[in-house]
Parts: structure tokens; C-alpha cells; sequence
């Protein structure tokens, strides 16, 4: 609806005025009018040729298991005026997959605007729910006014998206009608490491009926990186500004009234990347990082203490207040508890597999649950001292349903409120022998489902448009059993360049639901990286000293817009973009 305006001077009636404030935000329209540029090797149709310099191991099993795309070589897209090798109108599906991130949208964008560069009568059906729409052929035509309307906005709500695993030959086979009767040429998967698992298993598995795949790599979580060509996933920076927004605001409320310690969980399943990021970004007291506390094999007594120790320290200058991140995936770096966790997946993995649907375990009672584990033949006494010991909220939380894929479900696990009420009992008897004498008032708070709806970042949309692209042009020149990369992130986006990676020499094989399976590997934040040198030498004076960053929120313009994550910009700056210089666990040799 339009607000009508009158002359100046002539005063607006209210219902006029009242029309006008329920509009859609001027943010909305704002972005919707930003055109993301693209790189100069996208700007034609695009050709691909072989990436010299870096070679891809593959595991025997994904050779065994996939033993068409296994054979796949490093592409590069570099410039082309000529016809690619799709040369007649094709119908291209895409699909959004496993949580939002900001970007996603562009990616429809990109691939959209391409395939009409390319051949006016191309057509992009977009599948909807996630993988399941491909399963049961539920699907959208993807138009120019739907493209307009959601260029650069956050969440996946143009196309809606889900968790489901393409894993038994049933599903697989009717991914292949649906794909037979769409007379699809290319799918692209828009997903994380699960999701181009799936990218990987349907490349293989179209191969005959001449359907293209090609993985985009999203999440906000940073964990689908491959070290040397692919820096970040999309969705990643997005969403830890927009924590950082928040962290920085407790920053300064809690520097104002001097009154709170604010223990906040930040989402991300497994990895600390985003803890890594968000601390850069704010500075905050304490900050703990998942992979840092598995290699010094801390327990989680351990962390308490660490935790304690700071709220001590800074009690004794007279600071009673603090900030404080703790990753949603931490559980997993405290040796016991996921020691723990893995075998509670597998009973429950196992269990269920027998079991009918109404006797499902999350459908029985706790103490029937904690009596089925006592009963299992993987659990020993030991396991039981440990599960006994915990605080009953994280004893509940191990139990939890596994998701779709067999994986813990951190997000819901309250993380942050079981280590904020052991450290308060463990500063309890500090203060019974005279060591603390400071006010411990407390607040919580996670960060997890608000960071992955936020609007992108224009370092996300530019660089989402440009997958979307690259996706098309590997698409478009025979490519399949990859995914879309950019290469060089951290410089100007005139020198980015679009790769295609093979999926196959990602993949590793993992536990999952009781069975060990052939799945993308997570990359977790390195400790030798310079990113983390870095936190590590200034994260003492962030403890004691109030040295507080604020980046307030994301903008779009003026010199806060161009910016990108700060881990990738440390990281490049260790000349960790070349091939050659990756060092956490090479993977391009
Ligand atoms: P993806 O790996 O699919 O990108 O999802 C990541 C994530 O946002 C995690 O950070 C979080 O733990 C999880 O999804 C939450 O899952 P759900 O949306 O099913 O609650």
C-alpha cells in the first residue's frame, strides 16, 4: 500500500499516517535496490579449466563409494566470451538446506540471473522445504519479480528449508523421478557439510539420467572451510556480526551499571568459530574456545575453574561485572562428556532402530532412558559416575533426540545456564574460605536463531551473488560432484576467483546413528592459525582490563559496509589463502 503525501504545510490524516508507519521498513526496499557486483571472471558465460598446483587426496571408502565423482579434478571458472557447453534452453533445480544463513537468497539471485544471461528460456525451479521438496517434487518456478523481492534479504524463506537426509535407496530413487520429470539438467544443493554430503551421494546417482550437482557451501557455523580454497562458508560473517552487535551492547550496559556478569552461548553446532569471531569483534572477558579445551584435556570442573578464576580476579580490583562467550558446541571439546555423548547416540541409535515409533526414546520416560543406558553393554560404571555427577539440566540434555543426521542437538542444550550455576556454586565455597569476596549477579543469554535470520552483510551478498553464479558456469560447462568456491576472499572482490572443488576429497567417515558413514569433514578452528595466536596473546588484557570493542550494527554504507570476518583477514594475512601454505591438515597437497 502507498502512504499518500499532501503538499508541505498541509497536515497528513491519521489514518494516512498510521498507513505509512505499518509499511514494510525502508531497510527492506533499500536492500532489495542494491545490485551485488560481480567478479571479472563471471562476467562473461564462463569457462572452466583444470586448477593447477593442488592436488586432493581421496579416502579409499569415498573411491569404493563414490566411484564416478572420485574422479574429479580442481576446476577454476575464468573469463569466456564464447557458448558454454550447455547450449539449448535447461531446467536447472535449486534447493536450500539445513539452518538459514544470510545469503541465501543471492544465491538464487546469482544462479537465476546467470542462467538467463545464458539462454533466456532457461528455467530455475527452486524445490521447497529443503530436500524433501526434491523427494516428493514440491517446487516453485523461480521469477525475476521473486528474485527482486528477496535480493539481499536475510533467511530462506523464498523457497523454506529442512534437514532431511537423501539416505536409503527409496529416497534416492524418487530424487531421480522428480528430477526425470522436471527434465532437470543441474541441481544445486545451498547447504553445510550434511547437506553436500547429500550433493555428493545425488551427483553420483544422476549421473545416468544426465543431472549436474553442485554444492554451495553455507553455514553460519564457518566449519565448511577447505584450507587454501575455501576460506568461509556464506551466512558466517552475517551472523556473527549481528552477535557481535549484541555482545558489544552487554559490553557497554554492563561497563555502565558495573552490576552483571552476562554469560552468553553463541550458536554453532560444533566448531568455535564463531566464539573466535564474535571476541574479536567485542573483546570480552572470558572467552572459551571448544578445540583449545580438548587439546589441554580440560574437564569440565576444569572450565568452571577457569571461568571462576576471572570473576575472582577482576572481584579483586573491584570489578563485579563481565562478559563472557561460551560456543553452543563446547560440550563436544570436554573429553568426558562427549565421550558420553557418542554413546549415548549409539544406544539411542541402535534402540530406535527396533523399536516401533511410539516406543521411541525421547518417547519414554528420563529414568526409563537412564535405565535403558545403565543397561547397555557399552556403558561402564565409570560412564555412570560421570552422567550421576553432572548438573540434572545437562543429564536431561544428553538425552535429547539426535537430529536427522544422528547429530547432537547443542542448540538445545542451555549451555550457558549449567556452567553459570556451577561456577556460582563453586564461587559459593570460594567465599566460605575467604577467597571471593565479590557480588556474583548474573545474567544469560543465547545468541543463536536471531544471528542466522539477519539481513547479509554486503561482504556476504556480494559473495553470495557470485557463488550463485559460479555454480551456473560449472553447471554450464559439464561440471558435477562439486562445490562452488570463491578463492581469495580476503582481497578486493576484482581479484576473487570462482573454483570448483570436488566434493569427494572432503569427505571422511564419521559415526552417525550407530553406523560409521562417508561424510563431509567439519574443519574446527586451528590453533596454529594466526587468528588464534592472535586471541591468545590478547585475550589477558580483555580479562582484567575493560578494553571493550563495540561494533555496533551491521551497516551498509560508508567504510563499516566493506567490511569482512576479522579471523579471515588474520588468517590471510599468514599467506593461509596459497594452496601450498594451508596448514591445518593440508587438504590441497
Ligand atoms: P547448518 O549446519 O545446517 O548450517 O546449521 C547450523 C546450525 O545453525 C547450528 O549452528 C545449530 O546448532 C543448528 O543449526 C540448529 O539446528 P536447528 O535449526 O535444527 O535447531
Amino acid at each position: 500500500m502507498e502512504a499518500k503525501t499532501k503538499a508541505p504545510g498541509q497536515l497528513l490524516e491519521p489514518q494516512t499516517i498510521i498507513a505509512g508507519l505499518l509499511q514494510e521498513s525502508p531497510i527492506c526496499g533499500e536492500r532489495r535496490a542494491y545490485q551485488p557486483p560481480l567478479c571479472p571472471s563471471l562476467q562473461g558465460l564462463g569457462a572452466t579449466r583444470p586448477l593447477d598446483g593442488a592436488e586432493l587426496e581421496v579416502l579409499k571408502v569415498a573411491r569404493e563409494q563414490l566411484p564416478f565423482v572420485s574422479q574429479n579434478k580442481l576446476l577454476e571458472v575464468v573469463p569466456a566470451q564464447g557458448r558454454p557447453l550447455w547450449d539449448g534452453p535447461r531446467n536447472i533445480g535449486v534447493v536450500l538446506s539445513g539452518g538459514p544463513a544470510p545469503g541465501g537468497h543471492n544465491v538464487i539471485a546469482g544462479l537465476f540471473e546467470a542462467a538467463k544471461r545464458a539462454h533466456p528460456e532457461n528455467r530455475v525451479l527452486g524445490f521447497l522445504a529443503g530436500p524433501k521438496g526434491i523427494i516428493t517434487n514440491k517446487h516453485v518456478e523461480v521469477t525475476g519479480e521473486m528474485v527482486a523481492r528477496y535480493k539481499n534479504s536475510g533467511g530462506f524463506h523464498m523457497l523454506g528449508t529442512g534437514r532431511e537426509k537423501i539416505d536409503t535407496p527409496q529416497k534416492m530413487e524418487q530424487c531421480r523421478q522428480t528430477c526425470a520429470v522436471q527434465k532437470l539438467s543441474g541441481l544445486v544443493v545451498v547447504g553445510g557439510d550434511d547437506s553436500n554430503t547429500n550433493s555428493a551421494f545425488l551427483a553420483e546417482n544422476m549421473r545416468d539420467l544426465g543431472v549436474q550437482v553442485v554444492g554451495i557451501p553455507k553455514t553460519i557455523d564457518g566449519d565448511l572451510q577447505v584450507p587454501g580454497l575455501c576460506q568461509i562458508p556464506f551466512g558466517y560473517h552475517s551472523a556473527c556480526l549481528a552477535f557481535a552487535t549484541e555482545i558489544g551492547n552487554l559490553n557497554s550496559d554492563c561497563k555502565s551499571d558495573l552490576k552483571y556478569w552476562h554469560f552468553n552461548r553463541l550458536m554453532g553446532r560444533s566448531a568455535s568459530h564463531i566464539a573466535l569471531e564474535v571476541a574479536f569483534q567485542t573483546h570480552p572477558n572470558v572467552i572459551l574456545i571448544g578445540e583449545e579445551i580438548e587439546e589441554r584435556e580440560l574437564t569440565i570442573h576444569n572450565v568452571v575453574r577457569l571461568i571462576a578464576d576471572v570473576v575472582v580476579a577482576r572481584a579483586n580490583l573491584g570489578k563485579n561485572y563481565g562478559t563472557i562467550l561460551i560456543p553452543e558446541g563446547i560440550l563436544e571439546f570436554i573429553h568426558e562428556i562427549n565421550a558420553l555423548i557418542i554413546k549415548i547416540s549409539h544406544i539411542i541409535a541402535v534402540y530406535n532402530r527396533e523399536a516401533h515409533e511410539e516406543e521411541f526414546f525421547h518417547k519414554l520416560t528420563f529414568e526409563d532412558q537412564v535405565q535403558l543406558i545403565d543397561n547397555n553393554d557399552i556403558w561402564r560404571d565409570y560412564d555412570s559416575r560421570v552422567f550421576l555427577g553432572l548438573p540434572p539440566e545437562l543429564q536431561r540434555g544428553l538425552l535429547l533426540p539426535r537430529d536427522s543426521h544422528g547429530n547432537f542437538q547443542y542448540s538445545l542444550v542451555n549451555t550457558e545456564r549449567i556452567l553459570l550455576g556451577m561456577v556460582a556454586t563453586y564461587l559459593r565455597k570460594q567465599r566460605s574460605k575467604g577467597i571471593y569476596k565479590g557480588a556474583f549477579r548474573t545474567q544469560n543469554h543465547f545468541y543463536g536463531y536471531d544471528g542466522r535470520g539477519t539481513f547479509p552483510t554486503k561482504f556476504d551478498c556480494d559473495y553470495t551473488y557470485n557463488l550463485g553464479q559460479a555454480a551456473f558456469s560449472l553447471l554450464a560447462n559439464g561440471a558435477t560432484g562439486y562445490m562452488a568456491a570463491i578463492r581469495d576472499l580476503h582481497l578486493p572482490l576484482e581479484e576473487w576467483r570462482p573454483i570448483g572443488i570436488p566434493l569427494a576429497p572432503l569427505m571422511h567417515l564419521e559415526e552417525r546413528t550407530a553406523r560409521l558413514e562417508l561424510v563431509i569433514q567439519k574443519q574446527k578452528v586451528d590453533l596454529g592459525s594466526p587468528a588464534f595466536k592472535i586471541l591468545e596473546r590478547e585475550r589477558q588484557k580483555w580479562a582484567m582490563e575493560d578494553d571493550y570493542r563495540f561494533p555496533g550494527p551491521i551497516q551498509f554504507h560508508g567504510a563499516s559496509a566493506e567490511d569482512k570476518p576479522i579471523t579471515l583477514m588474520l588468517n590471510a594475512l599468514g599467506g593461509r589463502s596459497d594452496p601450498e601454505g594451508g596448514s591445518q591438515g593440508s587438504r590441497a597437497r
